[in-house]
């Protein structure tokens, strides 16, 4: 096994010299996505003095090879010691640069990446490309001077907003914006790039440094900064690097380059001392590392996937069909009845005509997904499906009825998938004569659009099926977790906890909207109740009822919100739930009906309602979840920390400036934790407030939970 030293010495260096006519060529080449680390930091500047010095190079040419352009600086090194040369440093070289130099950029030049194409004096782009700076994504900011040269090239207000949103441009948008000088097709970066070389040659003049441009700059309105700075405030008043951001284009415009650049170094090492850089760019990677399953080979063989069938239209059946359509794979949606069938095809169409309606697809794509979802009231059409994803009624006499139906009617080596959010996979999968090709994927409302998919993996699962669906999760745009059989899973089963806390506390004398306050200042988009709101009060409800009467002796006994159900509040969708809504308005109002439902449960149950103090919302709410997740780990439910990381930031809105629920409880202090879990225990007791056994290990030890 060669060493690291040998491996390295076996690697190319990242970067490489070479000449093609009077074109020098700087050749980038550090799969997978050409990151920024430094040995591509020092082989820019060593290629760059190479080609400085060359006297038959007249140009110099920037290339990557490889899907992209460099994708930004190396994610991995943050919050390690920087080896010189950094991002800043090199990118003043090309600043000062004696020759012109030309960016070709393909694929996605973002962050660092496009950095260095802005000190660049020329930048080609092709057709495909993509150009951003997405560093307000990791709370971060622009730290080589893309918040002092972007403005030069495409004005401050423009440029704000592309960083403060993150998201990139396309080829044809940043030519009109200045952003690039030319756009290419049907040709290679090395090409596109050596025809605009030729092009700045035969023009015979060295053009102006970015840095040296104000033409763009003058007569910036000093109001937009003040309006940014108040629509941050409503906006994202949690956020760090937002205000920074501002406050270094703003520089940008204010000072002369030098001292802008200056003040955004300042600005960015601030970002990077933040928690809220460690909390992102844990969450980035989290997104990443879900999709490697502990114990299942990544060299697994997998099946192909070509045509899916859905059972159920309901709400959660259309939003899977409509997954898959989106990711161009046919489907065919089984309902039971037609009027149900008709139903949710009208409601997959409303859906798409929409997001024609909103710019984000045309009329033909919308035609062309809706085409592709075929409606059908017989199983005989699921015959050759690939794989069956059931969306039926959340009742395990339904759910394994159908399963029967699937085993006798789908070809062999069929996936058959339950989407059911609390069931036993493993008692569904026993209706078939196939376990090993049965296994949970658990989609989250609205399915088309939350990214959070739990592959529930079954006792009996095969690693095929399980690597399949892992798969299909990435290639429908689904944040994949693979998960164990409980009641709940992961992502249900911490959130239960969170609801009882939630209903105790306003038993005992909290508010519903006192409890969402908490919630949302901590960072959730929802508080619970304007969630339950959401979600529909009667889903709950109506799982409670099947508990109840098959006599379940877990069931809960009915509360103030069965009550509202009963009543018609269903939440959102009949306008009334927890909250009131005004007509077309998703904004929850408080409502005196809800408040004297409370009052007569707390009378019913014998209790005198007492003042809850935010902190003890705060912590019943949050650590009682992050007791949970400790017993899944120790369960085995989840596999690490980071699985329920990310199932709780896509699939139910946990602050990701704060990392994920294990991430934040190693930094709130799980000593804290512990000790207040074990007197919760003491002073209100049950099962949910026994102290997990990793929680209680992991604070008496120091360590974090999953190391
Ligand atoms: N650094 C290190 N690793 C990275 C990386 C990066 N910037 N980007 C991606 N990877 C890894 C990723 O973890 C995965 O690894 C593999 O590459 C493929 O990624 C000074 C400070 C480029 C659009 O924020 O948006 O520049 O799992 O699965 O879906 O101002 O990756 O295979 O081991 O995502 O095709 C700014 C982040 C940095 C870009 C490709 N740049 N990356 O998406 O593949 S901060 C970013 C992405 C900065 C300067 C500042 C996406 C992608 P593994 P992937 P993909």
């Amino acid at each position: 096994m060669p060493s690291p030293a040998q491996t390295e010495a076996v690697r190319p260096h990242p970067v490489q010299y070479s000449r093609q006519g009077r074109v020098g060529v700087i050749a980038v080449d550090y799969p997978p996505v050409n990151a920024i680390g430094h040995g591509v930091r020092s082989g820019l500047v060593e290629a760059l003095e190479s080609g400085l010095a060359d006297d038959g190079a007249d140009a110099l040419l920037i290339v990557c090879a490889g899907r992209s352009f460099m994708a930004g600086a190396d994610i991995r090194e943050f919050g390690k010691p920087s080896a010189p040369p950094t991002l800043p440093e090199v990118v003043a070289r090309l600043d000062d640069a004696t020759k012109p130099v030309i960016a070709a950029i393909h694929g996605t030049a973002l962050g660092g990446g496009l950095e260095v194409a802005l000190a660049c004096h020329v930048r080609v782009a092709l057709k495909s490309a993509k150009l951003g700076l997405p560093e307000v994504k990791l709370g971060l900011l622009p730290g080589a001077g893309g918040t002092q040269r972007l403005p030069r090239l495409i004005g401050a207000a423009r440029a704000l907003d592309m960083i403060l949103s993150g998201d990139p441009v396309g080829a044809e948008e940043a030519l009109a914006l200045g952003l690039v000088d030319a756009v290419e097709d049907g040709t290679s970066p090395l090409e596109a790039g050596l025809r605009a070389a030729e092009r700045l040659l035969a023009d015979g003049r060295l053009p102006q440094p970015v840095s040296a441009r104000a033409d763009r700059l003058t007569g910036t309105d000093p109001a937009l900064f003040t309006a940014k700075r108040a629509e941050l405030a409503k906006r994202q008043p949690h956020l760090f690097s937002p205000h920074r951001i501002v406050d270094a284009v703003e520089a940008a415009v204010t000072l002369p380059f030098a001292d802008g650049a200056a003040r955004e170094r300042e600005l960015f090492l601030a970002c990077m001392d933040s928690p809220q850089r460690a909390g992102l760019i844990h969450a980035f990677f989290a997104e990443r590392e879900v999709a490697k399953v502990p114990g299942l080979p990544a060299d697994t063989a997998t099946r192909d996937v070509r045509k899916v069938g859905v059972v159920g239209a309901g709400t959660m059946g259309g939003g899977i069909a409509m997954c898959f359509a989106n990711a161009g794979i046919p489907v065919v949606l089984l309902d039971s009845a037609r009027e149900g069938l008709d139903r949710g095809i009208a409601a997959i169409r409303a859906n798409y005509e929409a997001t024609a309606r909103k710019g984000r697809l045309t009329a033909e794509q919308a035609e062309e997904r809706m085409a592709s979802i075929h409606p059908t009231l017989s199983y005989a059409d699921l015959a050759d499906s690939d794989l069956v994803v059931e969306a039926a009624f959340e009742s395990m006499e339904v759910k394994r009825a159908i399963f029967r139906t699937l085993d006798e009617t789908c070809k062999p080596g069929a996936i058959l998938a339950t989407n059911t959010s609390t069931l036993d996979v493993d008692a569904i999968a026993a209706a078939t004569g196939r376990p090993q090709d049965v296994l949970g994927m658990h989609f989250f409302s609205p399915a088309n659009v939350m990214r959070l998919l739990e592959v529930v993996r079954g006792a009996r699962t095969s690693d095929t099926v399980l690597a399949t669906a892992m798969g299909l999760a990435r290639r429908i745009g689904k944040v994949g977790v693979a998960v164990g059989v409980c009641h709940g899973f992961v992502g249900n089963r911490i959130l239960h906890q969170r609801g009882r806390e939630s209903m105790a506390l306003v038993e005992e004398g909290a508010s519903p909207e006192q409890v969402d306050r908490v919630l949302t200042g901590f960072g959730f988009p929802l508080g619970h109740f304007a969630m339950t709101d959401l979600a529909g009060i009667d889903v709950g409800w109506r799982i409670r009822e099947e508990r109840r009467k098959a006599g379940d002796p877990e069931a809960e006994a009915p509360d103030w919100l069965d009550t509202l159900a009963e009543r018609g509040r269903h939440g959102q969708k009949t306008a009334a739930g927890v909250y009131r809504y005004e007509p077309g308005s998703r904004t929850p109002i408080p409502d005196p009906e809800v408040a004297a439902a409370i009052g007569e449960d707390r009378r019913r149950r014998g209790i005198t309602p007492r003042p809850v103090t935010d902190e003890e919302i705060r912590e019943r709410c949050l650590y009682a979840m992050v007791n949970e997740a400790a017993k899944i780990l120790e369960e085995g439910i989840a596999a690490r920390p980071v699985d329920i990381d990310a199932i709780w930031l896509h699939g139910y809105g946990f602050p990701s400036w704060r990392g994920g629920l294990l991430f934040w409880a190693n930094r709130e202090g799980l000593g804290r934790i512990a000790e207040t879990v074990q007197r919760y225990h003491r002073d209100i007791g049950g099962p949910q407030w026994r102290p997990s056994a990793l929680l209680l290990q992991c604070a008496a030890t120091g360590r974090p939970i999953g190391c």
